[in-house]
């Protein structure tokens, strides 16, 4: 077991992202969860190097996140990526299960929580997703709420994303962001996104214009200074590429019935619906989750950007 004893040695961070971050070049977090249990294979690998791609286009550098035989990873090559997309029975980890998967030197996918834990330790301000996890709707019964919100409560990063997943309450999950201190802006919206949806029906209080506009958001937030907290960034998946609403009701009615007839729970909720509505929507809710993150890399690439220059 090798002796660890400060953040950088702990993390390893690829040279292509520790270069940008010294000079102050813009870097782009990413997620693995979705890719190794968000999407279906193969189609995940091409989406997972589409996306790092995407950042490239932008002038921005890609650092995708895992943890990888116990090493937290921030930038990963092409066999860590495909790693990530490929191997069978992958932790997907939380931001809670960072310290027993490296004490373990497991390897696994990081989610939300984790990633933007690792990404803010990294020095990293930006980070592209799909969806947030949230507030699931039987939380009375179960009190599933993602630990991604508890934990965006608590480092300064910027995430984009396309809402939170429409499996969730989406209202229930506001009002929870809104207890715990993170900042919402809706990009070129007013109102909260639906992920699969253009919109979710919520209001936002607050709408940002452009990439600059969101830069300026992160400065105030660095300038005010105080306990770090997240901003998301809520970019709707454009209407033309959005799932059909009455199609997505309906296939997500069943997808709750059957994850409470099948007992699936815990962690393995989300991956289950997911994969629930990409096989009875005829592929239809893949590629609007797709569309979605496409949109929230090449925002994330000018926010970066932006808030670089
Ligand atoms: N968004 C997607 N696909 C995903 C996820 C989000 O489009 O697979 C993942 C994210 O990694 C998020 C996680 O952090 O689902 C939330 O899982 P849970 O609800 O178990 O906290
Ligand atoms: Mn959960």
């Amino acid at each position: 077991m090798p002796e660890v004893s400060d953040v950088s040695e702990m993390l390893v961070v690829s040279d292509e992202v520790r270069e940008a971050l010294d000079r102050n070049r813009p870097v782009v977090a990413l997620e693995s969860t979705i890719t190794a249990h968000g999407l279906p294979r193969p189609r995940n690998l091409q989406v997972a190097e589409e996306l790092e791609e995407l950042v490239r286009a932008g002038g921005a550098v890609p650092a995708t996140i895992a943890v990888l035989e116990g090493r937290p990873r921030i930038g990963l090559d092409k066999a860590q990526l495909a790693q990530v997309a490929g191997e069978s029975g992958l932790r997907k980890l939380g931001h809670r299960d960072l310290a027993p998967a490296v004490a373990a030197g497991a390897s696994g996918a990081t989610t939300v929580s984790a990633t933007a834990f690792l990404a803010a330790r990294a020095g990293i301000r930006v980070f592209a997703t799909g969806g947030l996890g949230g507030v699931h709707r039987e939380w009375a019964q179960t009190q599933d709420e993602s630990a991604d919100l508890h934990l965006l409560a608590k480092v300064r990063i910027a995430v984009v994303c396309a809402g939170v997943k429409s499996v969730l309450d989406v209202p229930a999950t506001l009002q929870r962001l809104e207890t715990l201190g993170v900042g919402v802006l809706g990009f070129r919206t007013t109102e909260f996104p639906g992920f699969y949806l253009s919109s979710s029906g919520e209001p936002v209080d607050w709408t940002a214009g452009s990439a600059a506009e969101v830069a300026g958001v992160l400065r105030a937030q660095d300038a005010l200074g105080g306990p770090p907290s997240a901003l998301i960034v809520a970019n709707p998946v454009p209407a033309a590429e959005q799932l059909d609403p009455a199609l997505h009701d309906r296939v997500l009615t069943q997808a709750l019935a059957a994850c409470a007839s099948e007992g699936v729970t815990g962690q393995a909720v989300t991956p289950f619906l997911l994969d629930y509505l990409v096989r009875n929507t005829d592929g239809a809710s893949l590629e609007a989750n797709v569309a979605a993150v496409r949109g929230n890399v090449r925002l994330a690439a000018g926010i970066a950007t932006a808030y670089a220059a």
